[in-house]
């Protein structure tokens, strides 16, 4: 590698000093309105925000009625300036002002009534002092290092930077982040193993519009079913002639707008991709130009002492390839976004295929392209087809339309946590992309516009020792650091690590729980709670968690999380959240946020999964109806809490994120004079603008009043942006080598790292991992019994609460069990003698976890497969409109993972029915 990830203890984040931006001189009085409307003498006006609702982050805008001096929000609609959702949003984006006016909302803070039990749901209100003080005596023996903080997925998208800053003020090691392990992570590494670019969901923006191919495979909600933001950009390209095709055991909202759908069986999606990848290799389906440019294709491997495949490296640690003019091999430098130049400065033009016969140093070498060729050999369609159902005819000419077309896509889906062989399906779907050299080009797969910014920034720094860590770092770079800091003993005074890095270490490597690189995950917390582990030669136990935004009683594994909730060592549990969800039930304390409408936000955002880069912010669309906190000063006020001051956090937010503590403080402390609510935000909110319209060459001023206007404020378009800083051809990936790697240099590492040479989830290049459902069963599947499938309802939020708001039970209710219920092909059905409505139990026949379903009879399936919306079942009874409405989907998931990144498996199992 040519450039180190910087040091991440915190100790030398410490010793930096931190050179921003945003200089002590530049402030003035309070320039941004706190509160109030955009037009204050207007009866109706427009404020502007983000949808809270999913990760696509639509632009919003909203109207607001006045009346007698009180505001009112009338309606949540699309931005039609903002180039990501036009004035589109959905569903769930539009019912999102429920969550303001909903009876159910928490108020107050609440305290668990003294002599309850954690799920019970008592409590009492109080005050916020009561709240604080009651966490302060709670956590008196408490160390930093047993405590867990979890930040659900808006958290980890919005928050990102302040979570991590306030763990590392109070020194806690352990953080947990909802869609990485029950999502995003475990399926995206592999896309961002091969392209190196970790942000959620926004790795690869699919350009459909573009496009006149479109390959859907495991995927629904990230189109049709439904992101917005990426509907109408599918729509479009649908209206100019695409074609589509969709890979998925039943007829998806995707698949109704579909050209071609093909009901592949569960879990073998990787078999049709290795089919399909060997398929373009064969024929010489692939852009030679840009594999030979921008990726390590050409680069030599050979078979090393364990027979397997490693790059043929120079002393300094540099790949080799074959020149073609000279014959001769030469390395090229460890780091660059292009292989035309040997290290020594002469040009090169290295060669995809290996000469017959080639040697060097007496030893036998391939290219990567040759060996990975070689490797694919065994996954002929036929073999393919016997797997997925779908036939050898029907794999060729998927390979060839999609090869033949001019601007093909891949659609990889969003979420991963399916099967433990999703991570290598994904780094496959991106092989295949890659292949036709569509990376950051028009139709193809793009880049988001705010993030490109945030590579082109690193780039930038990556010689700077003093950038901060979190306002310097994007990618997979920027996880390799937070990874590093959490699982480093140095990073924090006491010397603890991350209790997943010493689970890690302390489990032996074939156990189920254990995982190579369990970034942000749940993996040890088990352990850890149970005193299972140790450090320093006595017990590493959690014994207090704060968990923000994020509802695992019903988003992960619920039998999982009841036990963690409910141990004995479980000293304290704090829940900020918005609605009464599940897991607010099994609180001690509960800390009410401020919904997202009535909230000004500590920062400017970039525009999301945009490939334009505009920015964005929210601002307050109506004064807050209670007194409620925004997440920055509440941390501010638990480190003060936890930690007896509030200046670790400063100095934490001056270290990692470059904003100087002493102006902050002060300006802080100023607006809190003021009488000003939630000052430290507000605070950073105006050093936000002033550094940001800084940067723009604008004045703060204009910059709010653009924003207050139009809701975004344009900076760069995508085609100017990819034409300057288009990745790789433009600009180096954030990869290890800074090319597409379809040689890991990742699972490289992770291989040596744990000397796992012939794992196959371990492999460097793209191999074959069944997904075994029916582990040690050769019997065929019993009569009542299914392959289990899910998927997101469009009308509900994960598992969130929004599954409460009135209009939204209205559709699930007039749609009935269409989304409540149980897909049954109804010759299945027919056989077990269920008709439409029938009540079952569902029993996963691996772990026997067992819940009710209502059967829902169609054709829309696969006959050996039944399929589930996921978002119902709530249990707690304060939501009284979603209450027990369909099933809860994490009654039957289980905990298996997978072994590099501790991804769940939450379908590899199968189901048997019986009448309830
Ligand atoms: N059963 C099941 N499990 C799933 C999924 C599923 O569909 N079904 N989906 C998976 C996926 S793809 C993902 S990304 C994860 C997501 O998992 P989570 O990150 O847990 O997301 P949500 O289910 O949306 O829960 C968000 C919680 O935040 C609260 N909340 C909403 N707005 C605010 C706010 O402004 N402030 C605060 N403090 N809290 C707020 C909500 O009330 C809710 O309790 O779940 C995964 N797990
Ligand atoms: N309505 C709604 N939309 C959302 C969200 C939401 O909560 N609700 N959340 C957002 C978030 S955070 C995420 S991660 C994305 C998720 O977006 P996606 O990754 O698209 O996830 P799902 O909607 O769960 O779509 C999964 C589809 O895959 C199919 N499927 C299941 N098993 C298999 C299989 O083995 N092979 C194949 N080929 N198909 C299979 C299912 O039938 C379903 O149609 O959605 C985003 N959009
Ligand atoms: S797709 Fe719907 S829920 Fe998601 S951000 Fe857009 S409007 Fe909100
Ligand atoms: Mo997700």
């Amino acid at each position: 590698m040519a450039w180190q990830f910087p040091k991440m203890t915190r100790r030398t984040f410490l010793k930096s000093t931190s050179v921003s931006a945003v200089g002590a001189t530049l402030y003035h009085p309070d320039w941004i309105r706190l509160a109030g409307p955009t037009h204050p003498d207007a009866a109706d006006h427009f404020a502007h925000s983000i949808c809270n609702y999913c990760s696509s982050f639509c632009s919003l805008r909203i109207t607001v009625a006045e009346k007698k001096g009180k505001q009112r929000i009338m309606k949540l609609g699309g931005n039609p300036n903002s180039t990501l959702n036009g004035d589109k949003i959905c569903a769930r984006g539009q019912s999102g002002l429920r969550q303001v006016y909903s009876a159910n909302r928490i108020k107050t803070p609440l305290i668990r009534v003294a002599g309850s039990k954690r799920g019970e749901m008592k409590f009492r209100s109080a005050t916020w002092e009561e709240a604080w003080d009651y966490i302060a005596q709670k956590s008196k023996n408490i160390k930093p290092w047993e405590w867990t903080v979890y930040g659900g997925w808006s958290t980890c998208s919005f928050y990102v930077p302040h979570t991590i800053a306030f763990t590392s003020a109070i020194q806690c090691p352990n953080l947990i982040t909802s869609p990485t392990q029950n999502c995003v992570f475990d399926g995206h590494l592999g896309t961002n193993s091969m392209i190196g670019n970790f942000v959620v969901h926004g790795e690869n923006i699919e350009d459909y519009e573009n496009s006149d191919y479109i390959l859907s495979i495991i995927g629904n909600a990230c189109i049709g079913g439904v992101s917005t933001c990426r509907a109408v950009r599918f729509s479009a390209g649908k209206e100019k002639g695409a074609k589509v095709v969709v890979l998925d055991p039943r007829a998806s909202e995707t698949a109704a707008k579909a050209d071609e759908w093909y009901a592949i069986k569960p879990g073998t999606d990787l078999d049709f991709t290795l089919a399909m990848l060997r398929e373009m290799m064969d024929n010489g389906w692939y852009d030679e130009d840009f594999l030979i440019r921008h990726s390590n294709m050409p680069f030599l491997v050979r078979k090393n002492q364990h027979n397997a495949w490693a790059l043929y490296l120079s002393d300094k640690k540099e790949p080799a390839v074959i020149d073609a003019h000279s014959g001769q091999v030469v390395f090229l430098p460890a780091f660059s976004n292009h292989n035309l130049q040997s290290s020594a400065g002469a040009s090169v033009t290295p060669l995809l295929h290996t000469p017959k016969g080639f040697q060097h140093d007496g030893e036998a070498m391939l290219t990567v392209f040759d060996a990975q060729h070689q490797e694919l050999q065994p996954y002929t369609p036929e073999w393919a087809a016997a797997n997925t159902g779908i036939s050898a005819d029907d794999i060729r000419k998927i390979a060839r339309e999609f090869s033949t077309a001019k601007s093909p896509i891949v659609i990889p889906g969003w979420s991963g946590a399916r099967y433990g062989n999703i991570q290598m399906l994904r780094r496959v779907q991106a092989m295949i992309q890659t292949l036709k050299g569509r990376l950051d080009v028009p139709g193809g797969w793009i880049f988001g516009g705010d993030y490109r910014e945030q590579v082109r920034n690193m780039w930038a720094q990556k010689d700077n020792p003093k950038a901060p860590p979190l306002a310097s770092l994007a990618g997979m770079p920027f996880v390799y650091w937070s990874a590093n800091a959490a699982a480093n003993p140095g990073t924090h005074d006491h010397g603890y690590p991350a209790w997943a890095a010493v689970h890690r270490d302390q489990t032996p490597k074939d156990s189920p729980d254990w995982a190579a690189f369990p970034f942000t995950t749940e993996v040890g917390l088990d352990s850890a709670i149970k005193g299972k582990l140790t450090w320093k030669g006595a017990p590493y136990l959690c014994k207090a968690i704060l968990l923000n935004g994020t509802n695992p009683m019903r988003d992960a594994p619920e039998g999982f999380w009841q036990e963690a909730f409910t141990h004995p060592n479980m000293e304290l549990v704090v829940v900020m959240d918005v609605m009464p969800a599940d897991t607010v039930a099994y609180a001690d304390v509960v800390l009410p946020e401020l919904t997202y409408l009535e909230r000004d936000e500590p920062a400017i955002y970039g525009n999301g999964v945009n490939p334009d880069n505009m920015l964005i912010t929210r601002y307050q669309a109506i004064p807050p109806a209670y007194d409620n906190v925004i997440l920055t000063d509440a941390f501010l006020k638990l480190t003060e809490v936890l930690t007896g001051s509030s200046e670790p956090y400063y100095q934490s937010v001056q270290d990692l994120m470059g904003i100087p503590a002493a102006p902050l403080k002060a300006l802080t402390e100023e607006k809190r004079a003021k009488g000003i609510q939630n000052p430290f935000t507000m605070a950073l909110r105006q050093m936000d603008f002033e550094a940001k319209a800084k940067g723009l060459g604008i004045t703060p001023q204009k910059l709010d009043a653009d924003l207050r206007k139009n809701g975004v404020y344009p900076v760069a378009k995508a085609d100017e942006l990819i034409a300057n800083y288009g990745m790789p051809r433009k600009m180096a990936l954030p990869t290890p080598s800074g090319r597409a790697e379809f040689y890991s240099n990742l699972y490289g590492q992770l291989r040596e790292q744990f000397g796992l040479w012939d794992n196959p989830y371990f492999s460097v290049l793209a191999t074959h991992i069944p997904a075994d459902c029916r582990p040690g069963s050769k019997a065929p599947m019993a009569d009542d019994e299914f392959y289990f499938t899910f998927g997101m309802v469009p009308v509900v939020s994960h598992c969130s609460p929004n599954n409460d708001f009135q209009p939204l039970v209205s559709i699930s209710k007039f749609r009935g069990e269409i989304y409540t219920g149980l897909w049954v092909h109804s010759l299945r059905a027919g056989k077990l003698g269920l008709k439409e409505g029938d009540k079952v139990w569902v029993t996963n026949q691996l772990t026997q976890q067992k819940a009710e379903a209502s059967v829902h009879v169609t054709r829309l399936v696969r006959e050996d497969t039944v399929f589930l919306y996921s978002g119902y079942g709530d249990q707690n009874p304060a939501l009284t409109h979603g209450y027990r409405m369909g099933t809860a989907l994490n009654k039957i998931t289980p905990d298996f993972i997978e072994p590099v990144s501790g991804g769940f498996r939450s379908q590899e199992f199968t189901v048997r029915l019986e009448r309830a």
